[in-house]
């Protein structure tokens, strides 16, 4: 009896499941291998039900003789240890970035004379029902809320990338690399203060007002599920913050991050070149506390950000405020700075670890940017933000387009650095 393998990351059997199970079943016993949960959302859309419930879904299906967990998405574990005859999946891994996977998944095979079967992918109305049903369970605020904590316990490091607009939504939503055969994507999105007011042509002051914040985040929402941490900056007066968590929490945002400064407050990347002045801890502690309080749902988070570093108080300093902040309620802890070196960002890191091995930990490497992302991990820290990336690429290419459009009095120069005309208009899918 040969054995026949194959992979599935869905959380909805539909009709091409079956068709793959059904020509798996005609070559032999079949395995289907479950992808766990970390490798499924660097690979796929995040789940919508838990890898135990995938596996008891996948062990229902007629024509499946055992179900096996498949943690890497890479193929070369499975392959070793079921030496299958076959692997068959959709023949939809011919092209884009899984492509690379379908290649390797060839290779391992051809070693022992095994081989690849592609089955013609299925698409019909009630695969694209089904898809519209899980997109709901992805797109809805009550869905989306929740998501951010259920990544923190899912992956060793939350990526997250800034978005302002609906586009660079889009684009943190759909970009999906391949680097020496393993896929990856981002997992969640940053409402940046600086990009948001940058992109409105606004200093980053907290001048963009909230109503004008919330649309932006409206903008993204539209047209994206992944979850979203919005820069509440200092948060305002407490009594005003209360209603800005409320408001997040029913736009079915994650969480807010909220910095301890007062008065004026300025971009940190400033540093001490502009005068800033950093709250009190019982004063923030009681913004904190506050905020905690209103809250409804015990999805939401409220993280809080120490500017010590920044503002040059002190290691010391930035402990007592993350014990004293924690101990008020905060659900994470942002600790910031603009050094070129992480070390004082590693250190705090290892030093809060020391007492507190819990509490979620982020860091907005812009300045320390050669620090990587399993560093950090290693380090405890579980969130990591790509605060204003997209914003500072975009710029400079459109001012040199402005530049040289004027330069040449034609457009023809810059056009081999644009995006074709059948690209743009064709770039946003319709309904
Ligand atoms: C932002 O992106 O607006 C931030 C992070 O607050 S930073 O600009 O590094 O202060
Ligand atoms: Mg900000």
């Amino acid at each position: 009896m040969k054995t026949v393998y194959t992979c599935f990351c869905t959380d909805v059997i539909h009709d091409g499941h079956l068709n793959i199970i059904e020509e798996a079943h005609k070559r032999g016993k079949v395995i289907v291998g479950a992808l766990s949960d970390r490798t499924l959302i660097r690979y796929n859309k995040f789940p919508t039900i838990s890898q135990a419930e995938r596996i008891r879904l996948y062990e229902s299906l007629d024509g499946v003789d055992k179900v096996v967990v498949q943690d890497d998405m890479m193929y070369d574990d499975v392959i070793e240890a079921l030496h299958p005859d076959y692997v068959v999946h959709g023949d939809n891994w011919k092209e884009g970035p899984e492509s690379a996977i379908r290649a390797h998944v060839e290779e391992l095979l051809s070693a022992y004379g095994g081989e690849v079967i592609d089955v013609p992918y299925t698409y019909n109305e009630k695969v694209r029902k089904i898809d519209l049903q899980l997109r709901e369970k992805l797109a809805m605020p009550e869905y989306r809320r929740r998501r951010l904590r259920q990544l923190i316990d899912m992956t060793p490091i939350v990526k997250v990338m800034e978005a302002h607009s609906g586009l660079t939504g889009l684009i943190v939503e759909k970009t999906v690399v391949e680097h020496e055969g393993r896929l990856d994507q981002f997992d969640a999105m940053w409402v940046s203060s600086l990009c948001d007011s940058t992109a409105k042509g606004k200093p980053d002051i907290e001048l963009v007002d909230m109503t004008s914040r919330f649309r932006t985040i409206d903008d993204i929402m539209e047209v994206t599920t992944k979850p979203i941490i919005f820069d509440g900056d200092t948060g305002g007066l407490a009594e005003h913050f209360v209603y800005t968590v409320r408001s997040l929490e029913r736009m079915g945002v994650s969480a807010v991050i909220i910095e301890d400064k007062t008065g004026l407050k300025k971009n940190s990347l400033f540093g001490t070149e502009v005068s800033q002045t950093q709250a009190s801890i019982p004063e923030f502690s009681a913004k904190i506390a506050a905020a905690k309080k209103a809250q409804l749902t015990d999805d939401f988070m409220i993280i809080a950000r120490i500017e010590s570093l920044i503002l040059e108080r002190g290691m010391e300093d930035a402990l007592e405020r993350a014990t004293a902040f924690t101990a008020a309620g905060a659900d994470g802890i942002m600790i910031h700075s603009r050094k070129k070196d992480p070390t004082e960002i590693l250190t705090f890191c290892d030093r809060f670890r020391e007492t507190d091995k819990t509490t979620p930990l982020v860091v907005v490497p812009s300045s320390f940017n050669s620090v990587t992302e399993e560093e950090l991990a290693a380090h405890g820290v579980n969130i990591v933000i790509y605060a204003n990336q997209l914003t500072r690429s975009a710029f400079p290419a459109m001012q040199k387009t402005a530049e040289d459009i004027l330069r040449y009095h034609r457009a023809k120069e810059v056009d081999d650095r644009l995006m074709p005309i059948k690209q743009i208009i064709t770039l946003i899918d319709e309904l």
